[in-house]
């Protein structure tokens, strides 16, 4: 990974502003949060802001800033862990005075004036964690090690998803000799409280099948009310039905309401095929082995559901 004028960058400016994706994950805060740390701790001058208007359920993270628009037009922005301006949890990153784009997703689409897009890193905190590493003239502290580990860990289901690699091992292990305790954050970030518990457990009795390798879920608005749980919550469960021998892809619908229709958001996993391939047909997209659709009607989720298995077939 090469950082080319990065910390130039951040060097030369009074103001920064970061800014991550809609339905923010740990990645997405945790190398938002890291990054506002780390330049705070070695810039105490700077003005840093971390923003986004959704927060992150998992774990517990800083809440974001709140700032002018005039703030942001005399900025840098940085945006981490986003694919397309469109998921910008903030479009105002758009009017600052030069922006970057830092990421770890397919690079469908360039925005800001430079890039440091690394498809083959497990999470945009493994990039960062890279980053802080290179500079060696810079500190660093416990708390920024912190966030980006979490980041990592969760993008890679504990080092399980595919495109973890030795690189993403040595990052997370780089991180971890800054003290972190590793029982510790992972049942903060994984241990499931009794309701969780139970409905992990009605997930799994629910899973359709199509084909023989096919699992999906559609959990309805009924289901989500009768269980308390908000929709990007309950897709989150998805990992209850990842580690299954015949499953080569598996996916969790949620229903909502919109406009006075009921349509469907999704979360889909594969083992091999190319998912995001599929979900870009259904106003979705993502990682190869990991995508989201959005607002599917219920005869669009049919053919979501007929085109994924075909792939398989
Ligand atoms: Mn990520």
């Amino acid at each position: 990974m090469e950082f080319g004028s990065l910390l130039e960058e951040i060097v030369r400016h009074d103001i920064i502003t970061i800014f991550r994706h809609e339905h923010p994950d740990c990645d997405a805060v945790g190398s938002q949060f890291g990054l506002k740390q780390w330049i705070n701790e070695n810039w105490p001058a700077k003005k840093v802001y971390a923003l986004g208007y959704e927060s992150c359920s998992q774990a517990e993270w800083p809440a974001s800033d709140i700032v002018s628009d005039d703030t942001i037009r005399k900025s840098l922005a940085i945006v981490v862990d986003t694919a397309n301006a469109a998921r910008v949890d903030d479009s105002r990153f758009q009017t600052a005075v030069r922006v970057i784009k830092i990421d770890h997703h397919p690079n469908r689409e360039h925005f800001g004036s430079d890039e440091y897009v690394y498809e083959n890193a497990a999470a945009a905190s493994e990039i960062l964690t890279r980053f802080f590493r290179d500079c060696t003239g810079q500190k660093m502290s416990l708390l920024t090690a912190e966030y980006l580990y979490r980041g990592i860990l969760t993008d890679t289901l504990c080092f399980k998803t595919n495109n973890t690699t030795s690189h993403t091992l040595a990052m997370a292990s780089f991180l971890a000799g800054f003290g972190i305790d590793i029982p510790e954050i992972n049942r903060e970030l994984f241990d499931q409280s009794l309701d969780e518990f139970r409905f992990a457990a009605w997930v799994r009795t629910h899973i359709r099948m199509k084909g023989s390798h096919l699992a999906y879920i559609v959990i309805t608005l009924e289901d989500l009310k009768t269980w308390n749980i908000d929709a990007g919550r309950a897709r989150n469960f998805i990992t209850e039905i990842g580690q299954v021998r015949e499953f080569l892809v598996w996916a969790v619908f949620t229903q909502k309401e919109l406009d006075g229709n009921l349509v469907y958001d999704g979360s889909l996993r594969s083992k091999e095929i190319a998912v995001n391939e599929v979900a870009e047909h259904f106003n979705g997209g993502g990682h190869r082995n990991a995508a989201g659709v959005k607002n599917l009607t219920g005869e669009s989720l049919n053919s979501l559901i007929e085109s994924l298995c075909s792939k398989i077939e």
